[in-house]
């Protein structure tokens, strides 16, 4: 009977657990909704590339930021963890020079945030990834072996 008992009590607890929580809950609360998306925001720092793995290992993909109230909702988030470094984005021109697209669509950019002089491919150094700057906001491309923060993005569980 006593085991009866907690199996429902903890029935009852996930489904109200599932419902409140329709972005993955983590024990650091690193989820966070906005609009139609859960946003994933890192503590670990990696390669853009094992960034975009781990985006896909928790069932997202690295962020694709699509609008000015997107990129300043992430741009306010990112100040109020007060870790005044770069974060990775899905953005990227490794097939084509110059030509960045989003990893998870394909799609080429129509939205952009780029910081003044860039995408620069600097000193002609591959720079081939894209961060988007804590402090500013704005996005700068870098080579894509340099570790760092990163973001993932995946649509909301509507339940
Ligand atoms: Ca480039
Ligand atoms: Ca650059």
């Amino acid at each position: 009977m006593t085991n009866f008992w907690i199996l429902t009590v903890v029935s009852s607890l996930c489904v109200v657990t599932a419902q409140a929580n329709r972005c993955p809950p983590t024990d650091d609360d690193r989820w966070k909704e906005f609009r139609d998306s859960c946003y994933f925001f890192s503590e670990r720092s990696t390669t853009w590339r094992s960034a975009k793995e781990s985006c896909s290992e928790n069932g997202s993909h690295l962020v694709d930021i699509l609008s000015w109230e997107e990129n300043e909702w992430i741009h306010q988030r990112l100040n109020s963890y007060r870790y005044y470094e770069d974060y990775y984005i899905g953005a990227t021109d490794q097939q084509h020079e110059g030509l960045f697209i989003w990893t998870n669509s394909g799609d080429a950019l129509e939205y952009g945030n780029w910081n003044d002089g860039e995408p620069n491919q600097h000193l002609g150094t591959p720079e081939n990834c894209a961060e988007i700057d804590t402090r500013s906001g704005r996005w700068n491309d870098i080579p894509c072996d340099i570790v760092m923060r990163f973001i993932c993005k995946r649509p909301i569980t509507r339940k």
